[in-house]
């Protein structure tokens, strides 16, 4: 069984990290078929991304005993190899991808749910900056996003501690979008992404490139580039679609294009 499950169905990209028993914690072969499975959804087909993992846990990080066996990969290969590319692949695609944070996301595991356009979680999900716990610092983006997630403050201590965020908590610190019950979690999930994917897709590119530069802009540069990318949207036929469709009275049908 692969350790990364993929299917497109109704214009989803749907991704399941499969390593259900070691909680689907990374190793070097998953790493690699995630970022070709982000790839394959560059396609025009797939509007909209989906992530989650199977069995209990969403993912338990690095792969512990990959990392400790001294026949295995080295420190900065892991993060320039396997996980960075994995987050820059994940900002840099120009459509939403929900992470539906099923169980307990941990380390990179955590980071990488995290750096998603639209985290959820089910109930009992739980999410745990592990690294410190082992010696380690947070990676996989998690310095940079957490604290723009949740403020400096707050970041500094769960990465220090390694506190275990039950997913409510993470709602109200406004780390995720929402919560919902283990019992139906799966089914309120993947409707956003199944909202997602009929919505006009290049302007939710572009809304996802204009909020990546503007965690580096100046306001008035931040202008500046709403000024560019909205004349870019206006150009899409979905644009077109949306206008036409409101003033007719009538449900739009976008078209991603
Ligand atoms: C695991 C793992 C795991 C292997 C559970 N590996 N087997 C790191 C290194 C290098 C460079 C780049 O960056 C990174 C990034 C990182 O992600 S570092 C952080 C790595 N992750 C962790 O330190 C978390 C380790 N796991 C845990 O603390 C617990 O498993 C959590 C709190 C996530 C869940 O606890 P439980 O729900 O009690 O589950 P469990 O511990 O019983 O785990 C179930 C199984 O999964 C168990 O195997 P077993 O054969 O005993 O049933 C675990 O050994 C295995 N597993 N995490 N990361």
């Amino acid at each position: 069984m692969s350790s990364i499950l993929f299917e497109i169905k109704d214009n989803i990209g749907i991704i399941s990290l499969n390593r259900p028993e070691k909680l689907n914690s990374f190793n070097g072969e998953m790493s690699l078929l995630l970022q070709d499975k982000l790839d394959e959804c560059k396609s025009d087909e797939v509007r909209a991304i989906y992530i989650t993992g199977t069995g209990k846990g969403f993912s338990a990080g690095q792969d512990l005993s990959e990392i400790a066996d001294t026949n295995g990969p080295g420190f900065t290969t892991v993060l320039s190899k396997y996980y960075n590319p994995i987050v820059t692949r994940i900002r840099k695609l120009e459509k939403p991808v929900v992470a539906a944070v099923n169980g307990v996301a941990a380390g990179a595991g955590a980071n990488i749910a995290l750096c998603c356009d639209i985290v959820v979680a089910a109930q009992s999900a739980s999410f745990i900056q592990a690294f410190s716990k082992i010696g380690l610092i947070p990676d996989s983006g998690g310095t940079y996003i957490l604290p723009r997630l949740i403020g400096w403050q707050k970041a500094s201590a769960l990465m220090m501690l390694g506190d275990k965020v039950s997913a409510t908590d993470a709602e109200r610190f406004g780390m995720i979008y929402k919560v919902f019950p283990d019992e139906s979690f799966s089914q309120e999930s993947f409707a956003i992404a199944a909202t997602l994917a009929r919505m006009p897709t290049k302007g939710l590119g572009y809304t996802k490139q204009v909020l990546n530069i503007s965690l580096i802009n100046h306001f008035e540069e931040q202008l500046q580039e709403e000024n560019v990318y909205q004349q870019r949207a206006a150009k899409t036929e979905d644009y077109e679609e949306g206008v036409n469709a409101f003033l007719e009275k009538r449900t739009p049908v976008f078209k991603g294009k």
